[in-house]
């Protein structure tokens, strides 16, 4: 646990650097939204998903450069998706991170901009040769990503948060939207790994089988953190989905039920990782990681 920690680290700081090299202020007008794109995607996070992406690019010994693009692609979606979610139309938040949301800092016709920034920027990166020299594995990167991100996976889990409905799903109803909204960005972390490194076909199948299920366990547990966990340790309000009278894993199973149920998925997880080339060690600590933090 010790040595994920280092690792996460380690790709907490690669990633942010990153981040702050492709989003360097510029002077005029214009300097404002890349002002608030760094806002939104320089403050801090765990970076799961670019930690997931470089873990399953290494099974391959993809070549660095290569994953880190992916990496800061996905981690730019996942930052956008933040920053929007936290508007007055969306979650309303006024606290992210452990800091004033975007739309707080700025206001919001510029958070929604920087999102904007954010997430067309990503597949920028994706297109970019250094990504990799294949076009063929470009677009299946960028393909990818769009499917992830859009209506048919985090927009359409959006959506159905939003919705009226949202309120009485049942299990079923609510493991179809959080697959959607958090789970379709962390499968495409391994994906990629797997797109990038041509992995086989049973070997990216195993991975994606490790992602759902770190995924699932990864909405119980932010589920779990939202009941028994506090603000100041969040970094974002705690007890929010109670307030905002949201069905969670939680409420349908109970606090044992849904730790025993993230329990036997990080157990899943980490049997899928079996049939995967490799050192896997740091990937089933992340599965355990998963339900184990605090923020
Ligand atoms: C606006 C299209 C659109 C989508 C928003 C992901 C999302 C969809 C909203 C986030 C709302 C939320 C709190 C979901 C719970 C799970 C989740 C994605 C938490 C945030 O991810 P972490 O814990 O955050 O990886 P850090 O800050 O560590 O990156």
């Amino acid at each position: 646990m010790v040595e994920l920690a280092r690792q996460m680290e380690e790709t907490a700081d690669l990633i942010g650097r990153e981040l702050g090299r492709r989003l360097a202020a510029v002077s005029g007008p214009r300097g404002r939204v890349i002002d608030a794109m760094r806002a939104g995607s320089l403050n801090g996070g765990k970076r799961l998903r670019p930690f997931l992406l470089l873990q399953s690019a290494a099974l391959f010994e993809v070549p660095p450069r290569r994953a880190l693009n992916a990496a800061v692609a996905l981690e730019m979606v996942h930052c956008y998706s933040l920053v929007h979610d936290d508007l007055p139309a969306m979650d309303d938040s006024d606290l992210r991170r452990g800091q004033p949301t975007v739309h707080k800092r700025y206001d919001d016709a510029t958070a929604i901009l920087a999102g904007d920034g954010l997430l067309t920027e990503a597949f920028a990166v994706l297109a970019e040769e250094a990504t990799h020299p294949d076009p063929a594995v470009r677009c299946a990167l960028v393909a990818g990503l769009a499917s992830a991100s859009g209506a048919a996976g985090m927009v359409g889990g959006q959506m159905i948060d939003l919705s009226p409905q949202r309120a009485d799903l049942d299990l079923a109803g609510i493991t179809e939207l959080q697959a959607l909204k958090t789970g379709r960005l962390i499968e495409y972390a391994c994906e990629a790994g797997a797109v990038l490194g041509g992995a086989s076909k049973s070997e990216a199948a195993a991975l994606l089988t490790f992602a759902r299920a770190l995924g699932l366990a990864f909405q119980i547990a932010d589920d779990l953190l939202d009941v028994e966990g506090t603000t100041a340790d969040l970094g974002k309000p705690a007890q929010a989905d109670a307030a905002l009278g949201k069905a969670t894993f939680v409420g349908q199973l109970g606090v044992a039920g849904a730790r025993k149920r993230a329990q036997d998925l990080v157990a899943e997880a980490q049997q899928s990782l079996t049939q995967v080339p490799g050192d896997t060690a740091l990937l089933g600590a992340t599965a355990a990681f998963v339900v184990e933090r605090r923020s």
